[in-house]
């Protein structure tokens, strides 16, 4: 029998509670200990997963425990110290987004876990998400052909800030949060982007950052997207966090609409089916969906580890969604189109 793979989790907050029932979720894996600089928050969520090996302090963490991995589940501040101080203990990491706050963070954080051997996976769960694999596999299909346009969209006006008010005083609010999820499913539905070109606004006035961005781009298969997201779009039913998407290829399309209905019309016509995600009996709704994804990467991670094999998400991919962020955020200052490859 292969022995569990023993980890520990840092960040004990508001999103790192749906990790910790992922992780007892998963075959092959536990959480033994797990650490936050705020003992409150180490109180909650020891006490109710049943953790007893607490720790305030990271490098504590890493002299006493022996573990096969560490989440990260902190804000983005951190993650470069804690991803260095894992690579400098040969623990390979999973670092939650936003992955850094700056290019040049995490192209240091990956060459840190590259020099010293161990694995990097960061937690850009969206494209994890079963409707977005549902239309992952009708391409893969090659029902509709070749893509020649996309249209990934993200469109609410949930109160997020009630959960993570920290989200209302950053100078960079919907790409870096939001958006960078949005382009991350970009990439993984059309491939890489050669350019962007980005127009950004703030509708709510009580926040610090951009609430709305609408962002076009050349991919490097000769297909253009639009990803566009909002905070600042009240509609009749709010369809918080449904990613929508449209997809026109050479011989069909795909769209997945609110409610997660998928319309694909290829070769053969048309057939519509629902593809929603389960709701898993620790999820609750409207949340459930990100919750099922976050079960699928920590999962795809314990495969990985054990086979060997590269996470999909790794440090050195997600550079390619971060740059993407980077990209969108000067070329909305500029008002001028960005290249991507000028930043890798
Ligand atoms: P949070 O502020 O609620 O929690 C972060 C926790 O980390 C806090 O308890 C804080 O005390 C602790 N912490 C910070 N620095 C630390 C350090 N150096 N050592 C130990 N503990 C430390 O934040 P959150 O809303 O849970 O977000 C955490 C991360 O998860 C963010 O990067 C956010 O973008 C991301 N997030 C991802 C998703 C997703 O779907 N992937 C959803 C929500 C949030
Ligand atoms: O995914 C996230 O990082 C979250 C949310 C879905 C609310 O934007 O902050």
């Amino acid at each position: 029998m292969v022995a569990e793979l023993r980890g520990a989790l840092i960040g004990c907050g508001f999103f790192a509670v749906n990790q910790m029932h992922a992780w007892r979720d998963i075959e092959g894996a536990s959480i033994v200990a797990i650490c936050d600089r705020d003992p409150e928050r180490l109180t909650v969520v020891g006490d109710q997963f049943g953790i007893e090996r607490r720790y305030t302090d990271a490098a504590a963490l890493f002299a006493s425990e022996k573990m096969d991995f560490v989440d990260i589940a902190t804000t983005a501040p951190s993650h470069r110290p804690l991803v260095e101080m894992a690579a400098q203990n040969r623990v390979p990491a999973i670092c939650q987004k936003p992955f850094a706050p700056s290019l040049a963070d995490a192209k240091a954080m990956v060459k840190a876990c590259t020099d010293a051997g161990v694995a990097l996976m960061v937690h850009e769960n969206f494209r994890w998400q079963s409707p977005i694999q549902a239309v992952r596999a009708v391409l893969d299909s090659g029902d509709i052909g070749t893509p020649f346009f996309g249209r990934i969209s993200f469109r609410s006006a949930y109160d997020v800030f009630s959960g993570q008010p920290y989200l209302a005083r950053g100078k960079r609010f919907i790409i870096e949060d939001l958006g960078i999820h949005s382009l991350d499913i970009a990439r993984f539905l059309l491939g890489d982007v050669s350019t962007i070109t980005t127009r950004t606004a703030r509708i709510n006035p009580q926040i610090a950052g951009e609430d709305v961005a609408t962002m076009l781009m050349d991919h490097k298969s000769g297909a253009t997207s639009v990803v566009d997201c909002s905070y600042a779009t009240k509609l009749a039913i709010e369809p918080f966090p449904q990613t929508l998407v449209e997809i026109d290829g050479s011989d069909g399309t795909i769209r997945l609409e609110h409610n997660y209905r998928l319309t694909v019309t290829g070769r053969n016509g048309t057939a519509v089916s629902d593809v929603s995600p389960p709701l898993l009996p620790w999820a609750s709704r409207p949340w459930h969906n990100i919750q099922e994804s976050v079960v699928a990467i920590q999962r795809h991670w314990v495969d990985c580890l054990a086979n060997g094999t590269e996470p999909a998400t790794s440090g050195a991919d997600n550079l390619r969604t971060l740059a993407l962020v980077e990209a969108a955020y000067a070329g909305a200052a500029s008002r001028e189109p960005v290249q991507l490859d000028a930043l890798l």
